[in-house]
C-alpha cells in the first residue's frame, strides 16, 4: 500500500541531492495557467456577466446574482447543527487567543541622536478569501483565514465559494454559517479561477480586493500566481502533506491513524513516514491495513495517496539522518513521534507547522489547537511561513531626520550616490545645505 524508500548504509546526500530522493507529488501550476488565463480576463472584462456564465458551465447552476443575500448567511446559522457550532466557536475562541498574540506593535529605533526609523504595521484594507466546495468544503479554513485577517485589523473582508447545486445555488451552508459565525457577511457563490479574477479586478458588484488568500484546486492556486503582483497572496495551496519523524518509541496505531488523516484529503495528498527502526515500519504497515479499510475514502482518496509517488516509509540510519530527511523536505505538517519529540523538534528548520509528541496530532491543528493551518506546500516551508496575523499586515518604515543628523551623514550618502554614478542622488542632499558637502 506504501512503497519504502531505504537510505540506510550510505552517508546521505547534501541539500538538492538528498531532496531528490524524496518523495512529492506534481503539481503544475503552469500548465494550469493557460486555462486560467481567458477565464481571469473574461471576468476583467465582462464581470458579473462572465461569472454567471461560468456558474453555468461550471456549477451546474443558474444564478441571477453573485452575492449572496445577507438573510441566507444568517439562516444557514440558524440552521446549523447545534454540536457543529459549538466545535466551530471553539475552534475560533482558540485561534483567536494565538493569532490576537500575534499582533505587532509599532517600534521606534533611534539610529543616531536626531535620527529615527520608525517601522508602524498597516493592515491591508480588503481582502477577498477563497473557500472551496465540492469535495473539500472546509468551514475550518473559514476560520483559519478570517481570525488572522480580522486580528490583523482588515477592516473589509468578503469571502467567496462555488455555488451548489443542491442548495440552490448558495455556497455550501456550513461555509455560510462559519461567515455568520465571523461575521462576515458579504459573501460571493462564485468558484474557481473566476473567484480570484473577480476578488482581483473587482466587479460591478464587488470591490477590489489587495489580498486573496484561501485554499483550492490547482486553478485556483492558477489563478494566484496569474495576479501575483497586482495582488497580495497566501500561498499556492497544493495537495496537503503530512511527515512523521518517529524512532521505536512511537505507537504505530498513532502514526498509521495520522498518515490516513491527511491522505483523506486528495489522491494527490502525501504520506511520508521517516523512521530509524524497521520493527516501526513493519508494524505501521501492518497497522496501515485495517485503519484504511475501517474509513471512509478508502478507493477515492486514501489509497491512491498512499500508494501514490509522493508517499512513503523512509529508513534511515539514525534520527540524526531523518532530522536532515525532514529538513530537506519540508513537510506542510510534521510530527515528531520520537523519546524527547521536543528537543528534536527545537531542531527542526523546514516545516509548515511542527507537531510534538503523542498527543499533539495533525487534526488537532487543522481544527481546535489554536494555530493556523494554512500552511506552505510542496517544499515552500524551506522559505515561507503559514498564515499569520503577519501576512495581512505591511511593515511601513518612516524616517525621522533632524537637520543636524542629516548634515552628519552627507558626505556618505554622496559617495555612495556618486559610486553608483546618480549624482543627483547626491544633489538632493546638497541642496539642502547651500548645494555644498556640510563639513564634519
Ligand atoms: N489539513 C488541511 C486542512 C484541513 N483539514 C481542513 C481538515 N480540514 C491542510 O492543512
Ligand atoms: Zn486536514
Amino acid at each position: 500500500m506504501i512503497s519504502r524508500i531505504d537510505l540506510r548504509g550510505d552517508a546521505l546526500p547534501e541539500g538538492g541531492a538528498l531532496r531528490d530522493l524524496l518523495p512529492r507529488a506534481e503539481f503544475d501550476v503552469e500548465a494550469a495557467l493557460e486555462k486560467v488565463r481567458p477565464i481571469c480576463e473574461d471576468v476583467h472584462h465582462r464581470g458579473t456577466a462572465a461569472l454567471i456564465e461560468y456558474a453555468q458551465k461550471f456549477d451546474g447552476v443558474e444564478l441571477s446574482q453573485v452575492r449572496v443575500p445577507a438573510e441566507a448567511v444568517k439562516a444557514a446559522l440558524e440552521q446549523l447543527d447545534p454540536a457543529v457550532r459549538a466545535a466551530l466557536e471553539e475552534s475560533i475562541r482558540r485561534a483567536r487567543i494565538v493569532h490576537r498574540n500575534q499582533r505587532r506593535t509599532e517600534h521606534t529605533t533611534q539610529v543616531v541622536p536626531g535620527g529615527t526609523v520608525t517601522e508602524k504595521w498597516v493592515p491591508v484594507e480588503r481582502v477577498g478569501l477563497y473557500a472551496p466546495g465540492g469535495r473539500s468544503v472546509y468551514p475550518s479554513s473559514v476560520v483559519m483565514n478570517v481570525v488572522p485577517a480580522q486580528e490583523a485589523g482588515v477592516e473589509s473582508i468578503a469571502l467567496a465559494s462555488p455555488p451548489q447545486k443542491e442548495f440552490g445555488g448558495l455556497p455550501h451552508p456550513t461555509i455560510l454559517a462559519a461567515c455568520a459565525l465571523l461575521g462576515v457577511d458579504e459573501v460571493y457563490a462564485v468558484g474557481g479561477a473566476q473567484a480570484v479574477a473577480m476578488f482581483a479586478h473587482g466587479t460591478e458588484d464587488c470591490l477590489p480586493a489587495n489580498m486573496v488568500t484561501g485554499p483550492g484546486n490547482i486553478w485556483v492556486a492558477a489563478a494566484k500566481r496569474y495576479f501575483t503582483g497586482k495582488i497580495g497572496i497566501d500561498t499556492e495551496a497544493g495537495p496537503t502533506e503530512i511527515a512523521v519523524l518517529a524512532d521505536s518509541t512511537a505507537d504505530p496505531v498513532h502514526v498509521a491513524a495520522d498518515l490516513i488523516s491527511q491522505a483523506e484529503h486528495d489522491p494527490m495528498a502525501a504520506a511520508v513516514l521517516v523512521t530509524d527502526s524497521a520493527e516501526l515500519a513493519d508494524a505501521v504497515e501492518r497497522e496501515l491495513e485495517p485503519q484504511v479499510a475501517a474509513t471512509k475514502h478508502v478507493e477515492d482518496r486514501i489509497k491512491p495517496a498512499l500508494a501514490g509517488k509522493q508517499s512513503a516509509i523512509v529508513l534511515v540510519d539514525s534520527l540524526e539522518d531523518g532530522l536532515k530527511i525532514v529538513d530537506a523536505y519540508g513537510a506542510e505538517h510534521l510530527e515528531i513521534q520520537t523519546a524527547d519529540a521536543a528537543a528534536w523538534a527545537a531542531r527542526v528548520r523546514n516545516a509548515g507547522a511542527i507537531f510534538v509528541g503523542p498527543w499533539a496530532p495533525v487534526s488537532l491543528g487543522d481544527y481546535c489547537a489554536g494555530s493556523n493551518h494554512v500552511l506552505p506546500t510542496g517544499g515552500c516551508a524551506c522559505h515561507s511561513s503559514g498564515l499569520s496575523v503577519q501576512s495581512f499586515l505591511r511593515g511601513i518604515h518612516i524616517v525621522d531626520y533632524t537637520r543636524d543628523a542629516l548634515a552628519e551623514v552627507t558626505h556618505h550618502v554622496v559617495t555612495l550616490a556618486e559610486a553608483e554614478d546618480l549624482p543627483a542622488h547626491g544633489a538632493a542632499l546638497k541642496a539642502r545645505f547651500g548645494w555644498k558637502v556640510p563639513t564634519q
